[in-house]
């Protein structure tokens, strides 16, 4: 399968994220993009190829407007205001208060931010626009014809939702994709996201839409960031009551409970009626991931690639996270493998 994947990604290079109240090297850097690169290139992945450049149109129909000028405008309206640190919010549109934005920059970042860890930087606007063109250029790949690409998205987008920003995530790239594939003519889309955390903005988005299926296997929420969503009893509204399926699950969840949750979740992709997969693939489900809690093993990252593949449907696999270690490279070339039907 051919693989997306734009340099600019290195644009967003954040030197401050908080965490356990001190400001460390973040977990979500350029040198995870590189690592996923050279192993699939190493597992015979080679057809590497740039994004075009596409408008914000599409992510306009899934982002609001102020919110992506907002990303726009955030770095140098922070440095106009004096600022010498990278962004990050103070206060928040807390419950009972009034949300309306600040014209103030120090008080937008609060109201456009899910979470605070993410520091936002001169080069992050950029980078997120280089990763929803390797999105959209995955998907115009699978309208094309073909069964399978890989967007080698960074920075990663789930978390991203309307008009919200956090969890390392700025747009929502497999939401933008979801979105390319309905305009080119796909009657219902399944977005499946196998990160480790749940999809807050990619169900966000969806939540009251019938024609995109979202489902989640992920840590509780109770446990686990981005903690206050993924519980199983969202299930959607409007016109997309029964089109979001979340898989809560436990720390130490082995590849066995796994693997269940996920067979039930292609069970219910098939029963929509999906004509294609979105796969939000983070690699965090990893049991050396540094942040996370579930103990999947390399091989079983084959067995996800495979099971996904015997759903039958087109798969576009959208980068999310994994952190940590550069084997993560390898257990993305293993769901790729796994898709393709192909051994490690
Ligand atoms: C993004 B993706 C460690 C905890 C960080 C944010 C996690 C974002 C994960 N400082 N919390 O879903 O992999
Ligand atoms: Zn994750």
């Amino acid at each position: 399968m051919r693989v997306f994947y734009s340099e600019d990604h290195k644009l967003r290079d954040a030197k401050t994220e908080l965490h356990g109240g001190l400001l460390v090297t973040p977990f979500e850097g350029p040198f995870r993009a590189e690592w996923i690169l050279e192993a699939v290139q190493k597992a015979g992945f080679t057809d590497v190829v740039a994004p075009e450049n596409h408008g914000l149109e599409t992510a306009l129909k899934v982002h609001d407007a102020g919110y992506l000028t907002f990303l726009e405008t955030c770095w140098d309206r922070w440095v106009a205001a004096g600022f010498e640190g990278e962004v990050i919010p103070t206060a928040f549109p807390y419950r009972r208060a009034r949300q309306r934005v600040p014209n103030h920059i120090d008080g937008a970042v609060g109201y456009y931010a899910n979470s605070v860890e993410t520091s936002l930087t001169k080069g992050t606007y950029a980078a997120a626009i280089s990763s929803m063109n390797v999105a959209i250029s995955g998907a115009d790949r699978l309208h094309a014809g073909n069964r399978f690409a890989f967007s080698l998205c960074r920075p990663p987008g789930h978390h991203a939702g309307i008009d919200l920003y956090g969890g390392y995530c700025f747009i929502n790239n497999a939401a933008v994709a979801a979105q390319r594939l309905r305009d080119r003519g796909a009657g219902r889309i399944a977005i499946l996201d196998v990160d480790f955390h749940h999809g807050n903005g990619t169900q966000d988005i969806f939540y009251r839409r019938g024609d995109v299926f979202f489902a989640s296997l992920h840590g509780d929420p109770a446990d686990a960031f981005p903690y206050f969503l993924g519980y199983a009893d969202e299930t959607g509204e409007g016109e997309g009551k029964g089109c979001n399926a979340n898989y809560p699950m436990q720390s130490g969840t082995p590849w066995d409970v796994w693997s269940a949750a996920l067979a039930d979740a292609l069970g219910r992709i098939k029963a929509f009626g999906a004509e294609a997969i979105v796969l939000s693939l983070g690699v965090d489900t990893f049991e050396q991931d540094p942040i996370s809690f579930f103990k999947l093993k390399s091989p079983d990252f084959l067995g996800m690639g495979r099971m996904i593949a015997e759903s039958g449907l087109p798969v576009l696999t959208v980068m999310e996270g994994g952190y940590g270690v550069p084997d993560i490279g390898l257990n993305v070339a293993n769901v790729l493998l796994g898709l393709e039907g192909r051994e490690a």
